[in-house]
């Protein structure tokens, strides 16, 4: 099996000034000014790692554009175009598109599957994908023909709440697993047990989104305790701000599109 490795590459994609209008499950007021400072400070994080950051536009007409994870899936020299499960995110895909096509193979995902990146957990040659209220087996299935292509298969965990499967758990390490115990069904947390993970407890909710770029582990500031955990297995962890940008449900993954080293996987 390939090697676990920070991408050299990233995609991101700024936050559109009708950010306040973004979905989501929380209530209270969305921060536009304060959603794009920490997104600079994410970006800033993922330069100062050495990773090379290539930013798409933002489009006002898609005020969750900035959610880039969801609408693209890369499984090697593959990738594939969501349909994203939210009818008001779809007209994300095209601008992700031309971007990604000059680094992958792209194919589109078409009606009826739906499919957001945030419910595709990788973990080494296997991908977990959460059948969810954005993601439904006709998405699973399209994913897993295109994933076939890079070697990988895919495993369908059911996400009965939350909004991701990445919203309730992620990858910390290549045989580590953090996850939101409140969120995450049990049937899904043994399944990932199974894969050989070392499944660790997050202590505050915003702590079951990890981004792991390698060795470093960026991690809400809002979930220090989570921290504390991560960094007691030996792991080195940086936390980002992102309150803002969790009033909006997203986490630290959805920020970016992570293309993996040849030979190498990353989340
Ligand atoms: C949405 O509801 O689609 C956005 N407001 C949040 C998407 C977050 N995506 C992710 O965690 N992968």
């Amino acid at each position: 099996m390939s090697t676990f490795a920070a991408p050299a590459h990233v995609l991101v994609r700024g936050v559109a000034d009708s950010f306040t209008r973004c979905l989501t499950t929380r209530p209270g007021p969305l921060d536009l000014v304060a959603a794009r400072a920490e997104h600079a400070g994410y970006v800033d994080m993922l330069r100062e790692l050495g990773l090379t950051v290539e930013t798409i536009s933002p489009d006002d007409a898609c005020p969750d554009s900035c959610f880039v994870e969801d609408t693209a899936v890369i499984t090697g020299r593959h990738a594939v175009l969501t349909r994203p499960g939210a009818e008001s995110r779809r007209a994300e895909v095209a601008a992700v598109g031309g971007a990604l096509s000059a680094h992958r193979s792209v194919h589109e995902m078409r009606a009826p599957a739906t499919l957001d990146g945030g419910d595709v957990l990788r973990v080494g040659a296997r991908l977990f994908v959460g059948l969810s209220r954005r993601t439904n087996r006709e998405g699973a299935d399209f994913l897993a023909q295109v994933a076939a292509l890079d070697g990988l298969e895919v495993t369908t965990l059911a996400v009965p709440s939350g909004l991701h499967l990445k919203s309730a758990c992620t990858v910390a390490s290549a045989t580590t697993l953090v996850y939101a115990p409140s969120v995450l069904a049990p049937d899904a947390l043994d399944a990932l047990r199974a894969a050989s993970l070392t499944c660790v407890p997050a202590r505050e909710p915003e702590g079951g989104n990890v981004l792991a770029l390698g060795d470093v582990v960026l991690v809400s500031a809002d979930a220090p305790r989570t921290a504390d955990s991560l960094a007691a297995l030996g792991l080195t962890i940086r936390p980002i701000r992102a309150t803002a940008l969790h009033a909006a449900d997203g986490g630290l993954t959805c920020l970016s599109l992570r293309i993996p080293r040849e030979g190498a996987w990353t989340v």
